[in-house]
């Protein structure tokens, strides 16, 4: 019986992704891998094979490959873009030593593999609004760099082999079931969940960072959609703009207050102002709307509706807030 590998599965993506993947497939059919087994299993997360591997060990990841006879895989395991900018190293040896190990195995093994670009491959000198899907690419972070790298690798693998490697770039993405792993778009969350627990939020970004973003049911649909795909029918094997909404922390600060009145925001800038600054504001998906019909769900009231209710939820749940 086949299966499905997706690795990073603890992170804020593969947390949900796999759930969806399991409701399509099974549990058993989907593994889970990543550093360590999942913080705190719930009843359906606690199920299904998972394997502990470091995605720069190449004979453990064609070991879980082989044992478990995979047939598709969905590589998520990354640093994120504040967390690459700290470990610069680290981030160059997992995102593109990892992407390489899975590639080449890819390639041994005739796998289909899904792979996460992100807006980070944009940089200062690309154009800030409707960033078209072909474009000046000057990525000015360590993450940047490595995904605007492995976006070629994959096209080369496409072009080289034939490997069926289809890639997105996310913008950044919103969801309440687990926490965001290190990112410039990490404050929306904690806003959110500021607001959720009736606390203030100071914000690390600039009132008037405008950033493209999306909530996590777009993002998987969009990653399902683009995998379902007819190959033919894929023009762009480097990695597909995907867009949804744009906001800036103000926006956000005040599609809360429609629900909250008396939430308040303060800012304090840090050094992820900086990678903010290099990113556009907007991102052109026409090319992804035309070749596979990506068209998002949400709008920024519709998920800051949804995420208030989520987020409000998990707090009676655990106890923290009244009815
Ligand atoms: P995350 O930080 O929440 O999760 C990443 C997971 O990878 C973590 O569970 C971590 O333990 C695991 N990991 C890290 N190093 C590993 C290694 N060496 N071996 C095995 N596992 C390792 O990240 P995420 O937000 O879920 O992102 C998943 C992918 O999507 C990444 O490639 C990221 O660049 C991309 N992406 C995410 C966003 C976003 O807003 N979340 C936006 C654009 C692109
Ligand atoms: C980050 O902020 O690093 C990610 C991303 C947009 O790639 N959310």
């Amino acid at each position: 019986m086949s299966r499905i590998l997706v690795t990073g599965a603890n992170g804020q993506i593969g947390s949900e992704l796999v759930d969806v993947l399991r409701s399509r497939h099974g549990a058993s059919r989907v593994v889970r891998l990543d550093l360590q087994p999942p913080p705190s299993p719930d009843g359906h997360s606690a199920s299904g094979p998972f394997e502990v591997v470091d995605v720069r060990d190449r004979d453990a990841l064609a070991d879980v490959i082989g044992r478990h006879e995979v047939d598709t895989i969905y590589h998520l395991a990354s640093l994120l873009s504040a967390t690459g900018e700290q470990h610069p190293d680290r981030a160059w040896d997992v995102n593109l030593g990892g992407l390489k190990n899975v590639l080449d195995l890819a390639r041994q093994h005739h796998l289909q593999v899904f792979w996460p670009s992100s807006i980070a491959v944009f940089g200062p000198s690309t154009p800030k609004t409707d960033t078209p899907q072909n474009t000046v690419l000057d990525p000015a972070t360590m993450y940047g760099v490595t995904k605007r790298s492995g976006e070629m690798l994959c096209q080369y693998y496409h072009r080289r082999y034939g490997l069926d490697v289809r890639s997105l770039r996310y913008p950044g993405l919103v969801s309440h079931k687990t926490a965001p792993g290190g990112g410039t778009t990490d404050y929306a969350v904690d806003m959110l969940k500021a607001a959720a627990e009736s606390e203030p939020y100071t914000c690390f970004l600039e009132p008037d960072a405008q950033l493209p973003m999306m909530y996590m049911p777009d993002a998987i649909r969009a990653t399902l959609a683009l995998m379902d795909a007819d190959g033919t029918a894929l023009s762009v094997r480097d990695s597909y703009n995907v867009a949804a909404f744009s906001f800036a922390p103000q926006d956000l600060v005040a599609a809360i207050q429609r629900h909250r009145p008396a939430f308040g925001c303060t800012y304090a800038p840090d050094e992820r102002q900086r990678i903010a600054d290099a990113w556009p504001s907007s991102v052109d998906d026409s090319t992804a709307r035309d070749d596979w019909n990506w068209a998002p769900e949400y709008n920024l009231d519709a998920m800051t509706e949804d995420m208030l209710s989520h987020l409000r939820e998990g707090e009676r749940e655990s106890g923290s807030v009244g009815a």
